[in-house]
């Protein structure tokens, strides 16, 4: 049986090499809290080589998540500075093991963990175990996919709900939705957030950022693609992807 810093370790080696591994629960069951611990463990080493946490993201806040994934339970993972890519930045698809993109809605948490703006946001996924497939467990020990994220501007918070969210790959739509996709509102990703860093050991920061989640189903990357969030009443937020 391998150690919780093992598979830290196992996990960070394959998002610097982009090399797949197999699922950590195919050696046997691990639970959720183990999960978490691993999870922690892999941040930690990304601390200890000077990032610094940025805030926090949920995953399948949505149904066409969860459907895509076939894990229904929302998850929680942890974003660093060094996984931000400005607005219009570029992503290398190489670096990864097979990215996928998916648009979000952030928002950043105020002194007191309160939300205080929203932007339109581009999340990056990319799971280290092969195939894309993994279990629940595997998937929170594997910082849930977290490998980038992209913000675009922040406006003061109102309604959030019943947005229009597209994606767009080279100005052409390739995924749908809406806000009301994600948790029923978005607005109830604070509440979700503060339940799950409450039981898993999350800190939700003054100034940071809450991601909560995709609106959409995740679209495979390749290089050479100008991708776009478009999300209504709060404008857009792009990302090009090159080979290297
Ligand atoms: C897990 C991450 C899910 C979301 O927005 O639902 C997620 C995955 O799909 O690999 O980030
Ligand atoms: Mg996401």
């Amino acid at each position: 049986m391998t150690t919780v810093e093992e598979r830290a370790e196992l996990l960070d080696r394959a998002t610097a090499t982009g090399q797949a591994i197999p699922q950590l629960t195919s050696d046997g069951p691990m639970s959720l809290e183990t999960a978490y611990a691993v999870q922690h463990a892999g941040i930690a080493l990304r601390e200890r080589r000077g990032e610094r946490l940025a805030g926090v993201k949920l995953g399948f806040t949505s149904k066409a998540k969860a459907e895509q994934m076939g894990v229904s339970d929302v998850i929680i993972g942890s974003l660093t500075d060094r996984m931000r890519i400005e607005d219009g930045g570029t992503f290398a698809v190489r670096h990864g093991v097979h990215p996928r993109i998916e648009p979000e809605v952030a928002f950043r948490l105020g002194p007191d963990a309160e939300l205080v703006a929203v932007a339109p946001a581009l999340e990056i996924i990319d799971s280290r175990y092969r195939d894309f497939r993994f279990s629940l467990a595997d998937v929170v020990a594997d910082n849930t996919s977290a490998s980038a994220f992209v913000l675009g501007p922040w406006t003061q918070l109102d309604r959030v709900d019943a947005l229009a969210v597209d994606l767009l790959f080279d100005g052409e739509i390739v995924a749908s939705g809406s806000t009301t996709d994600i948790l029923g509102d978005p607005l109830r990703a604070l509440p979700a957030a503060q339940r799950m860093a409450a039981a898993y050991g999350h800190r939700l920061l003054g100034g940071s950022v809450l991601l909560a989640g995709a609106a959409t189903a995740a679209v495979a990357l390749k290089a050479g693609t100008q991708v776009e969030a478009r999300v209504a009443g709060l404008g857009s937020v792009s990302v090009r992807t090159k080979e290297d």
